[in-house]
C-alpha cells in the first residue's frame, strides 16, 4: 500500500507541469469600479477563470498568490494605489516580474500611454472599450504566455524525472552564493550518487533504471521542505540539492534524511553488496561567510565528500 502511494504521488509529480499547462488560463481584472469588473468578469468568464480585485494593494497579493494570473487587465486611476504603482511594483518582483499586464484606462492621451508602455504594459487599451477587442486581444497575448511558460518549463526541468535540470540548478548556486557572501549566511550543497546503479542497469534493465531515477528524485524533491531549498539532477544517476541559509550541521541532517528516506523507499536491488535495496552515497560541502565561496571549491569540496562516502562503504554521508 505505501508503494502505491508513492507511485500515486509520482504520478500527481509527473503530470504537474503538464497539468499547469493544461488548465483553465486566469486573467486578474483590476478596477475599483464594480461596475467597470462586473462587465467584463461577465464577458470573459466563459473562457477563462476570472479573479477580480477592486484596489491596487488585492491585485499585488493576488499576483503573489500559489496561483497567479495568467494576465492582468489593470486600470491606472485607482484611490490609493493607481496602476502604474502597482505595474512598477509587479516588475520589481523576481516572481511577477514576468506577468502580461494591459492597462484598461479613461486615460487616453498619448503620453499616458507612452508611460504605461515604458513601463513594460504589453498593451493600452482606452474606454470605452470594444469588448469584442479586449477579448481578442486577451487571447493573443494569453497564446504568448502560454509558449512562454512551455519554453520555461523545458527550459528548466530534467525530462526523465521532472525535478530541476542541470542549467537551472547552475542559475540557483551562482545566485545563492552571491547572496551568501551578501548576508554572511552558511550555504550547503549535497552531491548525491546511487549505490552501484550499473549494477541496478544491469540486473533489471534500463527501464527499470529509469523508473527508479524517477522514484529517487522524486523522494529527494519532498523530502527538502524549506522554500529555498532545491533539488535537482546533475546528470545520469547524480542528484545535487542546494541548501541556503544551512550550515554543516544542518547539510548532515538533511543528508541523513535523504539517505534513510531513500533506503526506506525498499526499492529492491538484490545484485547490490550494500544492501538488498537501492542506497545512496552523499558528500556535504558547506560555504564557511568569511571565505570567499566560489562555484567550483564548493562543488569539488561536495565532490571529494562524496568520494569519501563511497571510498568508506557507501548507503552513507560524509562532510
Ligand atoms: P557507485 O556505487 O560507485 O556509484 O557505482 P555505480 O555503478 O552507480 O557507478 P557508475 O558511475 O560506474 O555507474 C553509473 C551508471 O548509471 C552507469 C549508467 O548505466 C547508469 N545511468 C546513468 N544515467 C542513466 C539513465 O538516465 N538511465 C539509466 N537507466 N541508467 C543511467
Ligand atoms: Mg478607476
Ligand atoms: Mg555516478
Ligand atoms: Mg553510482
Amino acid at each position: 500500500e505505501f508503494k502505491n502511494n508513492i507511485d500515486e504521488k509520482q504520478e500527481q509529480n509527473r503530470n504537474n507541469h503538464e497539468s499547469s499547462l493544461s488548465k483553465r488560463q486566469r486573467v486578474l481584472i483590476v478596477d475599483d469600479s464594480p461596475l467597470n469588473t462586473k462587465v467584463l468578469e461577465q464577458s470573459l468568464s466563459g473562457d477563462y477563470d476570472v479573479l477580480v480585485a477592486h484596489s491596487g494593494m488585492k491585485a499585488l497579493s493576488i499576483a503573489n498568490s500559489t496561483e497567479p494570473p495568467d494576465i492582468i487587465l489593470l486600470d491606472i486611476v485607482m484611490p490609493e494605489m493607481n496602476g502604474y504603482e502597482v505595474c512598477k511594483k509587479l516588475h520589481l518582483n523576481q516572481s511577477t516580474k514576468e506577468l502580461p499586464i494591459i492597462f484598461l484606462t479613461s486615460l487616453n492621451q498619448a503620453d499616458s500611454e507612452e508611460y504605461g508602455l515604458k513601463l513594460g504594459a504589453i498593451d493600452y487599451i482606452t474606454k470605452p472599450f470594444s469588448i469584442a477587442i479586449v477579448k481578442a486581444k486577451i487571447k493573443n497575448h494569453l497564446a504568448l504566455k502560454y509558449y512562454q511558460d512551455v519554453l520555461k518549463i523545458n527550459t528548466d526541468v530534467d525530462q526523465l524525472t521532472n525535478i530541476a535540470n542541470r542549467r537551472r540548478f547552475d542559475e540557483m548556486l551562482s545566485i545563492e552564493i552571491k547572496k551568501s557572501k551578501r548576508t554572511g549566511s552558511h550555504l550547503s550543497l549535497l552531491m548525491i550518487d546511487i549505490d552501484h546503479f550499473k549494477l541496478y542497469n544491469d540486473t533489471y534493465g534500463h527501464l527499470e533504471g529509469d523508473e527508479c531515477l524517477r522514484k529517487v528524485a522524486f523522494i529527494l524533491k519532498s523530502t527538502l521542505k524549506r522554500p529555498g531549498d532545491l533539488a535537482a539532477r546533475w546528470g545520469g544517476e547524480e542528484f545535487t540539492c542546494l541548501l541556503p541559509d544551512t550550515d554543516n550541521k544542518g547539510a548532515a541532517k538533511i543528508a541523513e534524511l535523504l539517505r534513510i528516506a531513500i533506503m526506506d523507499l525498499r526499492i529492491l536491488h538484490n545484485s547490490s553488496p550494500v544492501k538488498k535495496v537501492v542506497t545512496i552515497s552523499i558528500g556535504a560541502a558547506t560555504s564557511n561567510p568569511s571565505d570567499e565561496a566560489s562555484y567550483e571549491t564548493l562543488l569539488r569540496h561536495a565532490d571529494d565528500a562524496l568520494y569519501k562516502a563511497k571510498a568508506s562503504g557507501r548507503n552513507r554521508i560524509s562532510i
